[in-house]
């Protein structure tokens, strides 16, 4: 049995998930998990890592979904709930899904593709019907468990493909570091594709036997009307959601902010991450909740590898040291580690790294050193023993709101557009968004930008559209011909 079902095998009774349509004990998630996993295996004994692609809401069958495909032995794909149907089949295809199961409100966008290609599709609401319950597969730790996809510098998003050991160090890593237990109570609404809400905030309360509550989309005035209900007390979040509910804290009224700090003040843990944490938020933050924010530092690959302490001093500007089973060195160009309060690029080991880019054995291999630390990318420095994050390696890789976006990817689907003659996009710094995609266009005479937006919906999630747009006769370019995007920045200033 995997360990992240064991507090469901322990605690049937106890509540582990909370949603809009009501609560579920561990002993019904272990049910409905099994069902579905009855269902995918069709009458055979194993999925034998077979990839199963799904979309569906956060949730009690978001959970019983992906805990089925793994008792099934398959390897989990979550969809992006806003992906455009471009952006969803190249993840298909790209994992060669053998199954996708599907929620009804997502049918209509993915079942002519499913028929067109001939992939099976499961609406997971009728998968969990009529299922007798039967032996399951025993699935062993080094087993592919989890694929998501992460933007680079490439243009393509990455597969990056964990096992189930890999992610079983990562949670345990933090269950341990954060002192996770089973009376806490923690809200979920990040999205599901990515570490951050999947592995720090979803398996590790259901790792810990918390209850694990969702809130579906995020929105600042119902986050603190469940804070007011009193059962939340931990919460992790994006610094664009703690800006954004910064924002709404400041229009309430005194009492309904008195309210609030007092409620908040009876957290136990809040922590922020995926993103540099502005100093101005940290320091508002406190006023706000009465809460010194625990600042992390992660990626999709890794997992979480840097924290500010549990207990110990939380400081500002500053990500904290390596958490316990992570090896962390910061290098020079030639991988020589720098000396103390020398910037260098973080470099990590151990057991929470991913085991492989999906199908891609040659990027892989890049993202490793000889001797097997895998390169972030992150420049960081050590100043009195924590790390600070002083930038990334590449101007291609923007981070808007905890998202990483791919300059190159926006740039191709831009190119693709017949009045587009040259494109060049840059993330410009912007205090509630981290980052804002930024666009700088070369056009036939007559492109209209709200026409633009149209045409990118359709081959773009929203979030990964350009905001803002500059047009120019030409793009600045070096000797070798390459665009100088440092000299595009100042344009949007
Ligand atoms: C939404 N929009 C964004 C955006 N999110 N634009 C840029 N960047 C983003 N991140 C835009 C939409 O395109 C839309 O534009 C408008 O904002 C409103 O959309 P929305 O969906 O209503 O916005 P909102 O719900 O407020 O979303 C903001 C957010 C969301 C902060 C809640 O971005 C979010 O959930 N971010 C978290 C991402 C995350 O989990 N990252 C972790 C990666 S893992 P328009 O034009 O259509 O109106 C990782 C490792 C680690 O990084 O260390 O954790
Ligand atoms: P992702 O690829 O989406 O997993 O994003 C990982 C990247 O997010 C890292 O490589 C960092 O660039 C960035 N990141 C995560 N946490 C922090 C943080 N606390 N401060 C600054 N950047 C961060």
């Amino acid at each position: 049995m995997l360990p992240i079902f064991n507090q469901a095998q322990l605690h049937p009774h106890a509540i582990a998930i909370l949603d809009s349509s009501g609560e579920y004990t561990y002993g019904s998630l272990m049910e409905k998990s099994s069902q579905i996993a009855l269902k995918l295996l069709q009458g055979k004994v194993d999925l034998s890592e077979a990839r199963v692609a799904f979309m569906v809401s956060p949730g009690i069958n978001y959970v019983s979904t992906l805990w089925g495909i793994w008792k099934a032995g398959g390897i989990a794909v979550p969809l992006c709930l806003s992906y455009p149907l471009p952006s969803l089949a190249y993840v298909i295809e790209d994992t060669k899904a053998a199954v996708l199961v599907v929620e009804e409100i997502y049918q209509d966008l993915l079942k002519p593709y499913a028929l067109e290609k001939g992939i099976p599709l499961l609406d997971v609401e009728e998968v969990q019907q009529d299922n007798k319950a039967a032996p399951l597969t025993e699935v062993n730790s080094d087993r592919g468990a989890l694929i998501l996809y992460t933007s680079g510098t490439t243009s393509l998003p990455k597969g990056v493909l964990s096992t189930h050991a890999n992610l079983e160090a990562q949670i345990s890593t933090l269950i341990h570091a954060w002192e996770w237990t089973a009376s806490d109570h923690t809200l979920c609404l990040l999205p599901l594709h990515h570490v951050h809400g999947l592995v720090n905030v979803t398996c590790c309360a259901l790792w810990a036997g918390a209850t694990l509550q969702f809130l579906h989309r995020f929105q600042a005035e119902e986050v603190y009307s469940i804070f007011l209900e009193g059962k939340v007390n931990v919460f992790m979040a994006v610094p664009t959601i703690y800006f954004k509910l910064i924002a709404e804290f400041d229009s309430y009224s005194e009492n309904k902010k008195k309210a609030l700090t007092d409620c908040m003040s009876h957290f136990r843990l809040m922590v922020s991450g995926s993103a540099a944490l502005p100093a101005s938020v940290m320091e508002r933050w406190q006023e706000v909740s009465g809460h010194r924010l625990l600042e992390r530092y992660g990626m999709t690959e890794i997992g979480m590898a840097i924290s500010n302490p549990y207990r110990g001093e939380r400081r500002t500007g500053y990500i904290g040291s390596p958490l316990p089973g992570v090896k962390v060195r910061l290098v020079d160009e030639a991988y020589e580690e720098v000396a103390l309060g020398t910037p260098g690029e973080i470099q990590v080991k151990g057991p929470g790294v991913f085991a492989s880019y999906w199908g891609k054995p040659e990027a892989t291999q890049k993202a490793f050193t000889e001797d097997g630390w895998f390169k972030t990318g992150d420049i960081a420095v050590v100043e009195q023993d924590y790390y600070r994050i002083l930038g990334r390696d590449s101007i291609d890789i923007i981070k808007s709101g905890g998202y990483k976006i791919s300059a190159l990817e926006i740039e191709e689907v831009l190119r693709s557009h017949s009045l587009i003659k040259d494109c060049a996009v840059v993330g410009i710094p912007n205090e509630e968004w981290g980052e804002l995609v930024a666009a700088v266009l070369v056009i036939e005479t007559n492109l209209e930008l709200a026409e633009l937006k149209d045409w990118l919906k359709e081959r773009l999630p929203s979030y990964k559209s350009p905001k803002v747009y500059q047009i120019l006769a030409d793009l600045p370019r070096n000797a070798m011909g390459k665009v100088v995007k440092n000299e595009l920045k100042p344009l949007f200033s």
